[in-house]
């Protein structure tokens, strides 16, 4: 699938601010490639794609989710705001034929992160985080690290997103804290 023929389809089916925040994803994702050694055009592609489920009801999602084998079926006992990345990526596979399973993979963990990320998925994990719409608070510290390092930024990302979710004492998905767990590991 090309970046234009991606980006006419969520054209489609996201609301307004989504298709924005995609097409910002989508930049944001080829410029860390660009910097980071990665493939660019995947990136752009993967970016625009990766929350083409978000508006999908929780119950389509859970259909999508059950519908493939697959270790990622565990998020489905975590928040339901972690549903709408595992179903994008069979959507895409299974509605326009994308069979890469880097670009799949990174779609899959980008909300989570995971251990072993590889530099796609870390790729697409932050452009989601520090796209320039964003503003929660303490971006402007993970858009710096990720100008310098991208590792660093990955962690400072995790550490912010897990941090939000026990103070508002919600469950935090087990692959996230192991992708912390990892990255803390690999700095020490
Ligand atoms: O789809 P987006 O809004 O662009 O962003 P996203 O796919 O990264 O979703 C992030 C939301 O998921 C954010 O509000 C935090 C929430 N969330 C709920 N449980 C978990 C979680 N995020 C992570 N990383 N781990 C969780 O266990
Ligand atoms: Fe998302
Ligand atoms: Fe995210
Ligand atoms: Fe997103």
């Amino acid at each position: 699938m090309k970046i234009d023929e991606a980006e006419q389809a969520i054209k489609k089916i996201l609301p307004e601010k989504r298709f924005v925040h995609s097409v910002s994803v989508s930049e944001t994702a080829g410029r860390l490639a660009k910097k980071y050694g990665g493939n660019e055009e995947k990136a752009r592609l993967a970016g625009m794609l990766h929350d083409i489920a978000k508006y999908f009801s929780n119950d389509e999602l859970k259909a999508m989710i059950l519908s493939k084998p697959g270790t990622w079926h565990d998020c489905l006992d975590y928040s339901d705001k972690l549903w709408h990345a595992p179903a994008g990526a069979i959507y895409v596979q299974e509605k326009y034929g994308i069979d890469d399973s880097d670009l799949l993979q990174a779609m899959i963990y980008h909300t989570t992160g995971r251990k072993q990320m590889t530099l796609l998925d870390k790729i697409i994990f932050l452009a989601d985080y520090i796209e320039p719409g964003r503003d929660f608070p303490g971006v402007e510290e993970v858009r710096k690290a990720a100008e310098m390092d991208l590792d660093t930024a990955v962690l400072l990302e995790l550490q912010k997103t897990i941090m939000h979710l026990l103070n508002q004492q919600q469950r935090v998905y087990p692959k996230t804290f192991e992708a912390y767990n990892e990255l803390v590991n690999r700095h020490a």
